[in-house]
């Protein structure tokens, strides 16, 4: 493994976009890291404003940053509110990036997308193909977002000497999701239809599209270990994938909650909604190499989501209703 050449221990990190489901799991990482966290509450911290970002960061004093604060949704929110996707994000990253390098931050992580590539990417996705085509119409605005705070990072780190670095994971699940039928992810999406279908005993299930697309899925506690590596381990321009490497169809991933949530059904296409990038899966042989690797099984993160979801969401939600 890579040596360590930036040690969390005794720094003030500070967490930008802790309440989200990346936030969250960065905060459970790095509570083994005896390291100083810092948060800051939406309401008391609006990162789309610079002067509020910039006197909050010189008040704080970090010296280390992870930048997970994103407006952030599934295929459907990204289709219909692309000017918040592009607005939202280009606001928060130029705030915080050069906030950042205003007050003398250290280190700086920015989170991207695997939706940065292009459309016709050649897969499984390498780092050298950002740019070299059109890009995914379902997220463009997004991925115009993030290109640009991968653009930021290496412009501050070329022009300024800032120590800014880029992962780009792909997509995510886990405990924190945004579990909202028509704006969150798959994943989260495919989790509520099927508990709800076994709770009322419902013989089908619809998932939007063919089924046939493949995702590569990234478990959020495996995300922060990685992002936390990083932070830790590595230093340079450019950015670097994060993912599993392992992609399988949306299909098989609702096969495989509807065995977690031990519901058994048919399937029913709504070809209605948008497929999106018919592949997207990254080469994660950088991170391979640096000593990286993702570590939990799809089962059990499905599992540990699927519970979380019910435990948190659906039984709260039965215990009100
Ligand atoms: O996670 P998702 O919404 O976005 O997944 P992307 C969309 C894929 O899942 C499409 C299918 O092929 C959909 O047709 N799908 C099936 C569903 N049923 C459902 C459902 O009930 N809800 C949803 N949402 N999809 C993401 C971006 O793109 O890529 C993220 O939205 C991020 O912001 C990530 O950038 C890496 O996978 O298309």
């Amino acid at each position: 493994m890579s040596e360590v050449i930036f040690p969390l221990a005794g720094k003030r990190v500070f967490v930008a976009g802790h309440s989200g489901m990346a936030g969250g799991a960065i905060l459970r990482r790095l509570a083994r890291e005896n390291c100083e966290i810092l948060t800051a509450d939406r309401s008391d911290l609006d990162m789309c404003r610079q002067r509020e970002v910039e006197e909050w960061l010189a008040t704080a004093k970090p010296d280390a940053i992870f930048l997970a604060a994103a407006k952030v949704g599934g295929i459907h929110a990204n289709t219909t509110r692309r000017a918040e996707f592009l607005y939202d994000n280009l606001a928060i990253e130029t705030n915080v990036i050069h906030g950042a390098w205003r007050t003398g931050v250290k280190k700086l992580l920015f989170l991207g997308s695997s939706c940065i590539y292009p459309r016709e990417t050649p897969q499984p996705m390498k780092e050298e193909a950002l740019l070299t085509g059109l890009l995914e119409p379902t997220n463009e605005a997004y991925a115009i977002a993030k290109i640009a705070g991968i653009k930021l990072c290496d412009a501050y780190r070329r022009q300024y000497g800032c120590d800014f670095i880029s992962a780009m994971p792909t997509n995510l699940y886990g405990p924190g999701d945004r579990y909202d039928l028509l704006g969150g992810h798959v994943v989260a999406a495919v989790i509520m239809k099927l508990h709800a279908a076994k709770s009322a005993g419902d013989p089908t299930v619809t998932i939007w599209g063919t089924g046939t697309p493949r995702r590569e899925f990234l478990f959020t506690e495996d995300l922060a270990d990685g992002l936390v590596f990083l932070m830790k381990h590595y230093t340079g321009p450019g950015h670097l994938n994060l993912g599993t490497g392992v992609d399988v169809t949306i299909h098989e991933l609702a096969e495989a909650v509807a065995k977690v949530a031990g519901w058994s059904g048919e399937f029913v296409h709504d070809r209605s909604k948008p497929d999106g990038m018919m592949r997207k899966v990254m080469d994660v042989s950088r991170m391979t190499a640096l000593g990286w690797r993702a570590k939990t099984r799809f089962e059990d993160g499905l599992r540990s989501a699927y519970e979380w979801y019910v435990a948190h969401v659906a039984e709260r939600q039965a215990g009100h209703g």
